[in-house]
């Protein structure tokens, strides 16, 4: 059978540059280099269940070799290939406390901040996890970038984007001109167009939150959750109640069928009150993506995502994130408007 010419994701990343007359395809060339690290990654994470990578580091595979385990593997695989990339001047990565260095004489323009494998709790009983990343231009002038160049709002983003090892691997990104989705054809290791100009449908029945921490929201966010389970058949309601467990497989869902996806702040963990996801590489990307198919994305006290001016390499926030009019109206509710 004749496989069909599919546009390749470097063939889109190509177009989209000559589109820009300026652009020096340095922003191409640091996708490209991801998308290497993206396949690398795919094929140890399909591998997991075979190749004894799954759990704990400390053994050794049939070369002899240390098998790391697949979150250390990641980050290591990223951030080692973007380090001599030539295209960013610092890193960040949610598996390290401080900033990540690139090699000397390899500085770029770009920064670089990244989970390189979120979720990897769920490796061990198959759930779909993910890669996701977010790029800013630097601000300090040359060499090496430093924490100021990578502590800059969503609204600055030049890229973002996610991988999602599921049951087919997907590379979900946006450059500011929407979010395009590529699946990756394993028997020749290319990503090829899936999803052109993925738009999030206005509206969906879905919510996707973690109940079980019900009794550590404030009280707006429980008033909030008790109105989309309350019956009321006019209003379509209840809404079903969709939750993996892994951020990147929720969110994609979201993308995809539309909904709303909640990790508010709770009083469960005195260290965690804003929440436990990070903002730089979790929530900021994802917002950026779920602006950029005319979603939207706020805090649990309804500020804007984008507009957060971090402070903190890993600081967390609460996420409010889906469909527009879904977090509209979340907004009322968790701004006291409509209790
Ligand atoms: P909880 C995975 O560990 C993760 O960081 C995100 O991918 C996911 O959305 C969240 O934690 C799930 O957290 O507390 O519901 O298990």
């Amino acid at each position: 059978m004749k496989r069909p010419l599919g546009i390749t994701v470097h063939r889109q990343i190509m177009e989209s540059q000559l589109l820009h007359r300026q652009a020096t395809g340095e922003l191409s060339g640091l996708l490209t280099e991801l998308i290497v690290a993206a396949k690398i990654i795919s094929a140890e994470v399909n591998m997991a269940g075979l190749a004894d990578v799954i759990g704990v580091s400390g053994k050794t595979n049939i070369q002899g070799e240390e098998v790391q385990k697949l979150d250390e593997f990641s980050n290591n695989t990223i951030k080692r290939r973007m380090a001599r990339s030539g295209y960013i001047c610092v890193m960040t990565s949610e598996e390290e406390d401080d900033i990540i260095p690139v090699k000397e004489g390899f500085e770029g323009k770009y920064t670089l901040a990244f989970d390189p494998l979120d979720g990897s709790s769920n490796i061990d009983v198959n759930v779909s996890i993910g890669t996701i990343f977010s790029i800013h231009r630097r601000l300090s002038p040359s060499g090496q970038g430093d924490i100021n160049d990578l502590l800059q709002p969503g609204s600055e983003l030049v890229a973002a984007g996610y991988m999602i090892y599921g049951s087919s691997t997907m590379l979900v990104y946006s450059t500011g001109e929407g979010v395009h989705g590529f699946t990756l054809d394993p028997s020749v290791g290319e990503f090829f167009l899936s999803h052109e100009s993925i738009l999030m449908p206005e509206q969906s029945k879905y919510f996707s939150v973690n109940e079980g921490n019900y009794n550590y929201w404030k009280p707006e966010m429980r008033n909030y959750v008790d109105y989309l389970k309350a019956i009321d058949q006019e209003s379509g309601r209840p809404y079903s109640l969709r939750y993996i467990g892994s951020l990147v497989a929720d969110f994609h869902r979201n993308l995809i069928a539309g909904g709303i996806f909640l990790y508010p702040c709770d009083t469960k963990n005195k260290c965690k009150p804003y929440g436990k996801l990070r903002l730089l590489y979790e929530a900021s990307p994802m917002a950026f993506l779920a602006e950029q198919a005319g979603g939207l994305a706020v805090t649990d006290d309804g500020t804007r995502i984008l507009d957060i001016k971090p402070t903190e390499l890993h600081q967390r926030v609460p996420l409010v994130i889906g469909s527009r009019s879904e977090v509209e109206m979340a907004q009322q509710f968790l701004t006291g408007c409509n209790s």
